[in-house]
């Protein structure tokens, strides 16, 4: 009954939001999706909070409008999807008013008005546009300095290397795999008055406005909150307040930090919590994606070994396009397109929880796998068994079960455990869907405080112990089963 009225509500929606009146439903909450290393319009401080320019400002409108929201920071690119595809109502992020973007997002007023300009290494001879001939400029998935680079690409002959987060971008810099970055100038200037040793060697070029935007056509009463707030914020001044905090030059320093993170073990003091909730979240994953997937593989791999084409072919399909395609693929699809695709035919927004989306995707991943691992093990069992137990009389059922399943899963065992590993390991593949598990709360850490040969190392001995622990439990288990 109840999906019934639901099917009911669904098919009606997209009707009445035709219509004359505009359905303004002010929802409960607004979740809102930002930059995850964009500072100062949105980065983390010491304490692993998101704050910046962004970060307060929505804030302080949501309070003086009396609007409640979630803010999420999966990074530019994938907060742009998030937008696209539901999963978030609003994004704020330093994000430049463009022409094109206009034509999928509706704008509000704008807070702030910036350059994109070049970022090189202190020491770089590079002084024109000229002289970035056949090197490697770094950018930003899906901003508006990845428009300007590619546009201006033919006329200067310069490679794009595009990133997902700011963080990585300035690492690769950094460590010297790229020669230039393009961004923002507030944030460079900002990175630059924070004490990276990057110079701008060319002046700016204009890139718009910077505003909040929502998805075109979706949550119009947030555009307008937005931009009552904004006024009101700016008569009281607590706008220019946020914008003095995080601009004015006395005010240039964020590390209220006594700890010193350039160490291992400032590292790991600083950030044990948020390690470990991302190690958590990893766990979880691996965990409940695995135990699903032995349920699907098993049946699958049933299917492939049964005496009936049809399943066989049915299995073989399964395994076929599940192993066809990158477990980065099938999450994104899971994740970005299928709601998207579902908004466009409903026009409903059906947003799919990240764990959720994550959990799917790994789990029919390994199920594919997994659904071989249990053909190999049956079809190892010398075929002359299941003959002389069906001549004597015995079911196909029954043989499979007394006799061909016991010896088989024997054989099975440590392809298992090879299997669990190597899904816990592809667990980092799903954070490209900003899902913050142990990988992604390492880059989020290194977005901050630059450690990043300190932090990958941290990382790795995480997995590392973590995965030689679960193989041993793994290999007790299998010695008890034999
Ligand atoms: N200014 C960038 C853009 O609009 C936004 C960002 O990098 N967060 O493309």
């Amino acid at each position: 009954m109840k999906k019934k009225i639901l099917a009911f509500l669904l098919i009606l929606f997209p009707i009445f939001s035709l219509g004359v009146v505009k359905a303004d439903t002010v929802k409960s909450k607004y979740v809102i999706a930002s930059d995850s290393s964009f500072a100062p319009f949105v980065f983390q401080d010491s304490s692993n909070e998101y704050t910046g320019i962004d970060m307060d400002l929505i804030k302080a409108i949501a309070k003086d409008q009396g609007f409640e929201i979630e803010i999420t920071n999966p990074g530019f690119d994938a907060a742009i999807s998030a937008v696209q595809a539901g999963q978030a109502d609003g994004i704020i992020a330093g994000m430049s008013v463009t022409d094109a973007r206009k034509a999928t997002f509706d704008f509000s007023d704008s807070y702030y008005t910036a350059n994109t300009i070049l970022g090189v290494k202190e020491s770089s001879t590079i002084a024109s546009y000229e002289d970035l001939k056949d090197k490697t400029v770094g950018v930003k998935n899906g901003t508006a300095s990845q428009t300007f680079l590619t546009e201006n690409q033919s006329k200067y002959g310069y490679k794009i290397k595009t990133f997902s987060d700011g963080s990585s971008m300035y690492d690769s810099l950094n460590t010297g795999a790229i020669d230039a970055v393009m961004d923002d100038e507030p944030v460079l200037k900002y990175s630059i008055s924070q004490g990276q040793k990057l110079k701008t060697p060319i002046a700016g070029t204009p890139i718009g406005e910077t505003a909040f935007a929502v998805k075109k056509g979706t949550n119009p009463e947030l555009i307008q909150m937005f931009n009552k707030g904004l006024a009101n914020l700016k008569a009281n001044g607590e706008f220019q307040k946020i914008l003095d905090k995080y601009l004015a030059s006395e005010a240039s320093t964020t590390s209220t930090n006594t700890v010193d993170e350039t160490t291992i073990w400032g590292l790991l003091q600083n950030n044990y919590k948020q390690l470990l909730s991302g190690l958590g979240i990893t766990l979880a994953l691996a965990l409940i994606s695995f135990a699903i997937a032995i349920v699907i593989g098993i049946i699958f791999g049933m299917f492939s070994v049964s005496p009936y084409k049809s399943l066989r072919l049915i299995s073989e399909i399964f395994v076929d396009v599940i192993r066809g395609i990158p477990l980065m693929i099938l999450a994104a699809f899971i994740f970005w397109g299928i709601p998207n695709f579902i908004e466009s035919i409903t026009g409903q927004q059906s947003p799919i929880n990240d764990f959720v989306a994550g959990t799917i995707a790994l789990s029919l991943n390994a199920a594919a796998y997994i659904a071989e691992i249990v053909r190999g093990g049956i079809q190892a069992v010398p075929v002359g068994q299941m003959e002389a137990s069906r001549s004597l009389g015995i079911s196909y059922g029954k043989t499979m079960r007394k006799i061909i399943l016991p010896q088989a899963t024997k054989l099975m065992l440590p392809n298992f455990v090879n299997q669990f590993v190597i899904a816990l390991k592809d667990t980092t593949i799903v954070s490209a869907i900003g899902l913050v598990e142990l990988f992604q709360t390492g880059k989020i850490i290194i977005a901050r405080n630059y450690q990043s040969f300190k932090m990958y190392a941290i990382l790795a001995i995480f997995y590392l112990v973590i995965i030689t622990l679960l193989t041993r439990l793994a290999k007790r288990l299998e010695k008890r089963i034999r």
